[in-house]
């Protein structure tokens, strides 16, 4: 069962990229294009979150993808740490659903000086 799955999710998501965009994003995989339109979607590249700062309504979730060779984290600012992944290496990704309005603060554990906003409200 489990193999199965592994193994439907890639032909599922091609069909679904195949379907929702233009054809010759299809044969490319087009993950960043995908995901720059997505509203949840944040992209760390070159060092750094972008868009640094996202804005989402309440209940959104967020993906952080790492299109880096190096490794990085998602850790919230906050005493509480409402949300810390774990390493993330290349095309690794890490989700985090935002119920509450606020203004979430994060960084890189590895490198503290990315930083990056999620506004909820
Ligand atoms: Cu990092």
């Amino acid at each position: 069962m489990l193999t199965l799955n592994r193994r439907a999710l890639p032909l599922a998501a091609a069909l679904a990229l195949a379907l929702a965009t233009p054809a010759f994003a299809a044969d490319t995989g087009a993950p960043v294009q995908v995901a720059a339109t997505e509203p949840g979607a944040v992209t760390i590249d070159n060092f750094a979150f972008a868009p640094s700062t996202l804005t989402i309504t309440p209940g959104t979730t967020v993906t952080w993808t790492n299109k880096d060779e190096e490794p990085h984290t998602v850790m919230s600012a906050d005493a509480g740490q409402t949300f810390k992944s774990p390493a993330l290496d290349t095309d690794d990704r890490f989700s985090f659903t935002f119920d509450k309005p606020g203004t979430y603060k994060y960084f890189c554990s590895i490198h503290p000086h990315m930083s990056g906003t999620i506004v909820v409200k």
